[in-house]
């Protein structure tokens, strides 16, 4: 635990005609220089950033015992294109990525291991990830998926994997050969290595689904070098490896955390509802695909459906142009218990990571992978499978369930998740997909207001907010999405 200010500086700027980690050279990228920020809970990050843009934007995201920690291994796909460019053909009713498919992602270019990757369309330039280690020693590794989209599972020929964290979350050891990540996932795992002396494929394995991100690069990988192995570089790994089970986009519930929680039951009703839905809103001119999440429509204490307040979906309200949508969470809504208990619909087929700010949630329980092969084609008109509070609630479980920050809820499916309410702040919940938030899918928890203050300089963020309300309205461009 720490107690400590953490100062650091970053440095963003613009760079024309940037020769990437894999020999593309892309014409324009914003390049973020500086540190590595490291923490414990409880210090204060303190970030400077230096913006040297022509233009401006910028976004943030907080990312047992062992020999060597090698600190974090972020796997993240890679685009050619400009954000601009992807995201207004995601938005687009007329030419998406996939013909017929509104809304549906490019695949990626590439799929970077801790930056740099060989190009797989020719030769040239780039090269492999390499993770040194020494025969007989215990290694610690933070698997971190920095993706914008893609969803992979991760394996290493001839070693095991130890997973010690999901996210932030200490959990007993679990022993796999293969771990699925969705976008914004992390694990914290320890690899022994006692293979034999040489090079191992560590391969990032798509779902055969395709529902949880696609790449060119058919066999993403980077290569775990042991100490007196031949130079990774002349001498690549002989054996592929097998393709892991497919997760079918789902991440596993089976991790015990170390610090038990006991959730106290919901009664028969339900907790309250989001919807997630994806849809063409051929009203506007800009053929803009909000996803939508319902916002809090009254106070319907007592009343609606659930017994509960009550949630819709405001098409008009959740499209790009939208302000926040914040609902206040409010002390023993649901029953005397700290827990505030979300069930999140999904009327689309595309499984979506969601992610949540200011606190680790539990799982209580989700529904199942859609099934693959398809018994129907899937489309975007598939029936969701509805949470239905008499029969799913018998399977939820609430001793100890799963806790972490990121968990997929599944297409055409639902997920509940439940989180211990009183810490101030507005928090956001969002789909970890970058393009998903930007169209709009997200809302914003709002955690007793009224002691925002004493936590933070609320000054501070005001002079913040007036000087970007006096910059915004110089660029039209800037407001062309939900902001986060
Ligand atoms: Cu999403």
């Amino acid at each position: 635990m720490g107690d400590f200010q953490q100062k650091y500086n970053l440095e963003i700027e613009e760079a024309d005609n940037y020769l990437g980690p894999d020999g593309h050279i892309k014409e324009k990228v914003m390049l973020f220089n500086g540190p590595i920020i490291s923490a414990n809970w409880g210090d204060t990050v303190n970030v400077t950033v230096v913006n040297r843009l022509r233009t401006n934007g910028y976004h943030s995201h907080f990312s047992t015992s062992y020999d060597v920690d090698l600190g974090p291994f972020l796997i993240s796909d890679w685009y050619y294109g400009s954000a601009d460019q992807m995201m207004s053909r995601i938005s687009s009713a007329t030419e998406p990525f996939i013909a017929g498919q509104p809304g549906s992602p490019p695949e990626s270019d590439n799929v970077l291991f801790n930056g740099t990757n060989v190009d797989p369309h020719g030769m040239r330039g780039g090269r492999y990830a390499h993770i040194h280690v020494t025969k007989g020693k215990r290694y610690r590794i933070r698997l971190i998926n920095a993706s914008v989209d893609n969803s992979f599972t991760i394996s290493i020929v001839g070693h095991k994997m130890e997973v010690v964290h999901t996210d932030f979350v200490p959990v007993r050891p679990y022993h796999t050969d293969h771990l699925f990540l969705a976008v914004g996932q992390r694990y914290d795992v320890v690899i022994d290595a006692e293979a034999d002396i040489s090079n191992y494929w560590l391969n990032a394995t798509f779902s055969e689904t395709g529902l949880c991100g696609r790449s060119r690069n058919q066999n993403p990988a980077a290569i775990l070098h042991y100490e007196d192995a031949p130079d990774p570089d002349h001498e690549l790994p002989q054996e592929p490896g097998e393709r892991p089970e497919d997760a079918r986009c789902l991440d596993s519930l089976a991790y015990e955390p170390v610090l038990d929680r006991q959730v106290s039951r919901f009664p028969v009703g339900a907790p309250n509802v989001l919807t997630a839905d994806m849809k063409i809103n051929r009203a506007t001119n800009h053929n803009v695909i909000p996803v939508l999440m319902s916002s809090r429509e009254s106070g319907n204490r007592g009343g609606g459906v659930h017994g509960l307040p009550s949630y819709r979906v405001e098409p008009s309200k959740a499209s790009v142009s939208s302000k926040s949508l914040p609902v206040r969470i409010e002390e023993q809504e649901v029953s005397d218990t700290p827990w505030s208990y979300w069930l999140i619909q999904n009327f689309s087929p595309v499984p979506h990571p969601m992610h949540l700010h200011g606190h680790d949630f539990v799982v209580l329980g989700r529904s199942p992978a859609l099934p693959f092969p398809p018994a129907t084609p899937v489309g975007f008109t598939g029936r969701p499978s509805m949470f239905n509070s008499t029969v799913d609630r018998e399977g939820l479980v609430w001793t100890n369930p799963m806790r972490r920050d990121t968990t997929v809820l599944p297409g055409l499916g639902w997920l509940v998740v439940a989180f211990e309410a009183g810490n101030p702040g507005s928090w956001i919940f969002h789909c970890h997909i970058a393009w998903h938030v930007s169209q709009g899918f997200s809302v914003q928890f709002l955690e007793e207001p009224e002691s925002i203050g004493a936590g933070m300089n609320l000054g501070e963020v005001a002079e913040n907010c007036n000087a970007w309300r006096q910059y915004a309205p110089q660029d039209d461009a800037l407001k062309a999405d939900s902001g986060i």
